[in-house]
């Protein structure tokens, strides 16, 4: 009668164990984060502690992108994506800020950063493996 293809059954088996088995590695995961009219298109991002995290940013206004705890920031423009990289060695839920900037002003001055405002927007949270 009907005899089911040993390829079949090999399938199957590694996937019942992908799916219950040990848990897994760190992953490579990307969001796409996209900044318009002041809003983040999602609150929270998740990943897993030791994860390859790119964060792959479009915004429609110039300003820097700083993610905090790992403090790593990027800049960005309408025309120009930005991509933040890091591997998520500590846990927490870390804060993504934007900064905005005016096109047309240069900083000449680069230290002076302390007063600006800093509107989170969003978080990438990073759950214990
Ligand atoms: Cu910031």
């Amino acid at each position: 009668m009907f005899r089911v293809p040993t390829v079949v059954v090999a399938l199957a088996v590694s996937l019942a164990l992908a799916s219950c088995g040990a848990p897994a590695g760190p992953q490579s995961v990307q969001f796409d984060l996209a900044y318009q009219n002041g809003k983040l298109n999602k609150e929270t991002f998740t990943a897993r502690q030791g994860d390859s995290v790119v964060l792959k940013i479009k915004t429609d206004t110039f300003g820097e992108f700083h993610l905090h705890g790992y403090d790593l920031e990027t800049d960005i423009a309408p025309d120009e994506p930005g991509q933040i990289s890091v591997t998520a060695d500590a846990t927490g839920k870390f804060k993504i800020t934007f900064h905005e900037k005016d096109p047309n002003s240069q900083d000449q001055e680069g230290e002076v950063e302390g007063e600006e405002e800093e509107n989170a927007i969003g978080f990438l949270e990073v759950q214990p493996r």
